[in-house]
């Protein structure tokens, strides 16, 4: 049991190395809050998932950030004496905002943690040291881009291609990569951009031979991809529709997709992102681990996430170079075979460096005694 005494809230922005462009729109920077959460026996940081707007979620930064200070934070430092198992609890009274309550979850989780000087990936019962990596390709200005782009991913060891995918920047694009490199593993995403109206799209890239299709149809939609699912032959893998366990449970039993996406932000933290893990090893259902261009912060908590057992699919999880030309960490590089070490210091294992932390500040706000 522990008290927290402060949280410090800050707003970082650091520009991308290339711009990423989904079927929800472009981003340049990648923009995100981090908090730090101070008990009295250690320190912890958190990472916030949520984007510049509402458009992969409805939660966004300058919403998250309000339900952070005045909400959330409140309540954990008025809660008194906790510990991991309890803040989720805290956090009952409001409702959804899975991506805010997972940053000071993660945060307080990471500060307990290295109090007790145990890694995250051990407290999750991780069974591998080293995980898999893939990269997701954003929707480039043309075919050529994105063969010339795909082909130094490869060459820089990604075991996994994702390109994403919208109506009109699909078939032909895919067809064209898959032609270009017949054996490796690739997926395509459509964030959602698709109806089921569009079933021959994906009748069409069932020839592509993908490792999945992620989250063609509507963010809420589980039934429409149970049908879609019944109409093609590739596994659909499901994203912004998996916000808990109990979706998850739900989706897989609809037949809605075979494969899942896990983000511990987009499911209300690191424990939630347990118990999805777990309902979907029950079902046989793998899992892999889903990025949102994180910093080296939320970075360290997919790799302890994706340490776990069911993990058994490559990652969003990519070299801190193909985000940044610094990372806001110690950068995160490729090993051999296109793998990445899952860290095992205390907590995540990794802080933020306090200069380039400082350099990317945008906004800061503290709430508590300091
Ligand atoms: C996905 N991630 O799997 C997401 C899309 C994404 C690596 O493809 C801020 C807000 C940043 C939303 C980064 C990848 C984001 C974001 C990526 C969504 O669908
Ligand atoms: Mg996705």
């Amino acid at each position: 049991m522990t008290r927290v005494r402060s949280v410090e809230l800050r707003l970082v922005r650091l520009p991308l190395v290339r711009p990423f462009r989904t079927s929800f729109g472009e981003m340049r920077d990648k923009e995100c809050i981090l908090a730090r959460v101070e008990t009295d026996d250690a320190e912890g940081w958190g990472e916030c998932v949520a984007g510049t707007e509402p458009d992969y979620s409805e939660e966004w930064n300058a919403g998250a950030w309000l339900v952070l200070r005045d909400l959330l934070a409140p309540a954990l430092i008025s809660a008194g004496d906790v510990e991991p198992g309890d803040v989720e609890g805290v956090f009952t009274f409001v409702r959804g905002n899975p991506m805010a309550k997972a940053t000071l979850i993660d945060a307080f989780l990471d500060a307990h943690l290295r109090a007790l000087g145990r890694s995250l990936a051990e407290h999750l019962g991780g069974t591998r040291d080293r995980v898999e990596c893939g990269v997701s390709v954003g929707i480039q200005p043309s075919t050529e881009a994105l063969l010339e782009l795909v082909a130094v991913y490869l060459g820089e060891g990604y075991r996994r291609i994702k390109l994403k995918i919208e109506p009109g920047l699909d078939v032909d694009r895919v067809r064209a990569v898959r032609h270009a490199h017949p054996d490796i593993l690739l997926s395509v995403d459509a964030n959602a951009a698709y109806t089921l109206d569009d079933a021959g799209v994906f009748r069409d890239l069932d020839e592509c031979n993908l490792l999945m299709i992620e989250q063609p149809l509507h963010h809420e939609d589980v039934v429409e991809h149970a049908k879609l699912q019944a109409l093609i032959r590739s596994d659909l893998c499901l994203d912004e529709s998996i916000r808990s366990a109990g979706d998850a449970g739900a989706a897989i039993e609809l037949g809605a997709c075979r494969i899942v996406n896990v983000k511990q932000g987009r499911v209300g933290g690191v424990p939630e992102s347990k118990r999805v893990h777990d309902v979907c090893a029950s079902q046989n259902v793998p899992v892999w681990c889903g990025g949102m261009l994180e910093t080296g912060i939320g970075r360290a908590t997919n790799l302890a996430v994706a340490a776990m057992p069911n993990f058994t699919l490559p990652g969003d999880i990519s070299a801190s170079r193909r985000y940044f030309a610094e990372d806001l960490t110690e950068p995160f590089e490729l090993g051999p075979h296109g793998t990445m070490a899952v860290p095992t210091g205390p907590g995540t294992g990794v802080k933020p460096d306090p200069t380039r932390l400082e350099a990317a500040t945008v906004r800061v706000e503290r709430a508590g005694k300091e």
